[in-house]
């Protein structure tokens, strides 16, 4: 492009400022012209929507600068750097955050009410990014932030799904999905990358081929269509360290076209174009169970075969050996939805490389590390043979190999125990013959991690004990966590303040130990006066907000009692609506003038069940159907209230969280591998009603038992209540409605 030489590079200095200023005048003569030029409204008339598009562009406009500052510093210092691989990111909105990070909200919420603008009403025409499901990925959104946050060369790679997760509509007290097409208002924090394209291939055969007086496999694909880079800066806060979420947009490929032309299909040709897109175009909304699907196999490798594409492009700018490669790059999977990533740096280093299998190998085992996130055998991967075949002749092969060799090793290590070589094997040969994408991931990867103590111990001990017992080494866990920079300064800025002044220190921001400090003051009475007044503002904001959702109004002064996460049977909303049921019929039954013992409870439950998941379907029917019962008996009125909120997103959970009284977090102790919600209302200062289960363990040792409620069965316990069955009776009263919707 050359455009360096052609100005000189003193004259675009002099041209430009060396920053962007951000004192009041300066940042509205941005939003003004934002206004103008980007939004192309007139700056005498623009609404609240338009409003916002130019102050995410004036703040997106600080966020280039520093994204630019330090791609050039990692490019010039060349640090191993760590790409983290994952399918999902839950990012939410994105002003608020990124205002935040960069220092300059107050400034912009300043310079925005002298234009007759309020910061907040603004962020609120912000949609979701909802290219996620639940825990593991706000998990992932979490982990960006963090690792700008402190510094690291990291780089996050993902898919760009032009519908994210459904979004939820109950009608009748029924769940129904409608598309989440969010980017029909354009996305501004995005950049698209028109130069940052590859091709990435699919089906075809393997040929063998004469090489050096031997033969090598070579792939001859099928189809190719294009990745289009989108690259999201994600800022740290504290820091000018902007480190990159790059997703990945599939479009055709001029290549194939030119072939349809030739051959004077014109229309075809078009129509093939589009079928290209499809590969990025819908975010799969199964929590957890596999579907087998052949678009979702190719989503998978869509996105891993770009993003290794660049990795290995950005490795070569600078080195020409790969035994460096290990030295300068690691690669995270996030579960096993990347996991192809493994056969195909295998086929790069072996078919394109040329580099011996041994040498590949041995590099391959150096990069890749594993997250798993679940313990219910429904989670884990398992490809069929035939798709794979079909779609990626060339892995399916190499996949194949490695498990050879593995094979060989293993009996080597093991003797012929036929049953364990079977249960540890990476192909699975049963009535359909399928790749274990979790044995081949613990296989190639030098680090297979847990997302909490307890999770580690049953990977460990249950689900992957026969590679433990082989590679004790390589398994080790990390303890989730959410960032507080999202969970309480962006989400509850009162609450934040009210930390920062008892603390006499914002430091807490980027350093979350520091908020133990705040334990020298937890018996000062107008500390608890004033958390108590910000409980309060937030409870009223919620209360406005259950209103207008669902109509019912709710007194402020009762204790909230709040169950928000994806609805599942191991997570028990169900049990939570059989207990408020129980609840209802006490109070009922009650004298009169008992019920003034009574502690007024709201409870909210809000989540999305897969839309195939019919069982939870029918929990969010029940709760509906619940609701209705009880809010509508005057007899009960404020002493009970139950609420379904609809469209549990990130900034719902944004909304309920501070305003909080209770959480539940009462999955079946054993199945819920960390859980990170109990995290966010911790730090809102909301007490837990927790199982024994995932990262409560831990969180109950640093808090203490005595400053939680414990609830249910312990792991250890779990088979013999099974074994012995349900013994729950429900009132008469509901007990037709229970069946009537189950
Ligand atoms: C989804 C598909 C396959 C396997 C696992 C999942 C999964 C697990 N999705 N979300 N999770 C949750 O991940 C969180 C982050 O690690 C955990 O805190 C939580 O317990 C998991 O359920």
């Amino acid at each position: 492009r050359g455009g360096e030489t052609r100005v000189g590079v003193e004259r675009m200095f002099g041209l430009m400022d060396r920053f962007l200023k951000s004192d009041p005048s300066s940042l509205q003569k941005d939003i003004l012209d934002h206004v103008e030029y980007t939004v192309a409204r007139s700056r005498f008339s623009f609404d609240d929507f338009e409003a916002y598009q130019a102050l995410a562009h004036s703040v997106r406009d600080r966020l280039i600068e520093r994204w630019h500052d330090t791609q050039l510093h990692f490019k010039k210092k060349d640090p191993k750097r760590i790409y983290f691989l994952s399918m999902e990111f839950l990012m939410g909105r994105s002003l608020s955050n990124s205002a935040i990070n960069l220092g300059i909200r107050d400034q912009y919420a300043d310079a925005l009410k002298e234009l007759g603008f309020e910061f907040e009403v603004l962020a609120e025409q912000e949609g979701d990014a909802a290219l996620g499901n639940g825990g593991l990925a706000r998990l992932s959104a979490c982990q960006m932030d963090s690792l700008a946050t402190m510094d690291y060369p990291a780089w996050g790679y993902g898919l760009r799904y032009q519908y994210g997760l459904f979004r939820q509509v109950i009608l009748d007290g029924y769940q129904h999905e409608q598309p989440d097409y969010w980017l029909n208002f354009g996305n501004p924090w995005e950049i698209e990358r028109v130069h940052v394209t590859y091709p990435v291939k699919f089906y075809g055969t393997v040929e063998d081929e004469n090489f050096n007086g031997g033969k090598r496999k070579v792939w001859l694909p099928g189809e190719t269509v294009e990745a289009v880079a989108y690259d999201n800066p994600i800022p740290g806060h504290g820091t000018r360290n902007t480190i990159t979420l790059r997703l990945w947009a599939a479009k055709p490929s001029d290549q194939i076209d030119m072939e349809s032309y030739n051959t004077g299909d014109y229309i075809n040709a078009v129509v093939n174009r589009q079928r290209a897109e499809t590969i990025s175009s819908v975010l799969y909304p199964d929590d957890r169970s596999y579907q087998g699907k052949e678009l979702r196999l190719k989503q998978q490798y869509f996105f891993v075969s770009a993003s290794l594409q660049d990795i290995i492009r950005r490795f070569k700018d600078s080195h020409s050996n790969f035994d460096d490669f290990p030295e300068k790059v690691a690669l995270q999977l996030n579960d096993t939805h990347p996991s192809f990533a493994i056969a195909e740096v295998m086929r790069v280093l072996v078919d394109e490389e040329h580099l011996d299998w041994n040498r590949a190998w041995d590099i391959v085992c150096k990069i890749f590390s594993f997250t798993t996130h679940t313990v219910l055998p429904e989670g884990l991967e398992k490809v069929p043979v035939d798709l794979l075949e079909s779609l990626l002749p060339r892995h399916l092969q190499i996949i194949y190999d490695i498990n050879f060799d593995y094979i060989e090793e293993l009996k080597k290590r093991i003797g012929l125990d036929y049953d364990r070589l079977s249960r540890m094997s990476i192909v699975e040969d049963g009535a359909i013959k399928s790749i274990r994408m979790a044995n081949l991931a613990i296989v190639c990867s030098h680090t297979v991690n847990g997302v909490s103590r307890v999770h580690s111990e049953l990977l460990k001990t249950r689900v992957f004990k026969d590679f433990y017992e082989l590679w004790p080494h390589k398994f080790d866990y990390k303890t989730n966590g959410v960032t507080q920079r999202r969970w309480i300064v962006v989400s509850n800025p009162s609450l934040s303040a009210l930390i920062s002044k008892w603390l006499g220190t914002e430091a807490w921001i980027r350093d979350v130990d520091l908020l133990a400090g705040l334990q020298e003051q937890a018996a000062n009475a107008d500390l608890h006066e004033e958390w108590r007044m910000v409980r309060k503002v937030n409870k009223m904001r919620l209360a406005e907000y259950i209103e207008a959702m669902s109509g019912v109004k709710v007194s402020v002064s009762a204790m909230f009692d709040v169950q928000i996460k994806r609805i599942h049977e191991y997570k028990r909303q169900l049990l939570n609506v059989l207990g408020i049921i129980h609840r209802y019929d006490c109070i009922k039954n009650m004298e009169k003038s008992d019920r003034t013992k009574v502690v007024p409870r709201v409870c909210i439950i809000g989540g999305k069940a897969a839309p195939g998941y019919e069982i939870a379907r029918k929990i969010i029917k029940l709760c509906n159907a619940v609701a209705e019962k009880i809010n509508n008996d005057p007899d009960v009125g404020d002493l009970l209230k139950l609420v379904f909120i609809p469209d549990y997103n990130v900034s719902v959970a944004e909304l309920v969280i501070p305003g909080a009284d209770l959480s539940q977090h009462i999955s079946t102790a054993g199945h819920e591998a960390s859980g990170t919600g109990s995290m966010k209302f911790l730090m809102n200062g909301c007490l837990l009603l927790a199982t024994e289960d995932g990262s409560t363990v831990e969180i109950m040792e640093e808090i203490g038992k005595d400053n939680m409620f414990l609830f249910g069965a312990k792991m250890h316990e779990v088979p013999a209540l099974r074994e012995k069955g349900p013994t729950l009776k429900v009132p008469l009263q509901f007990a037709r409605v229970v069946r009537y919707v189950m």
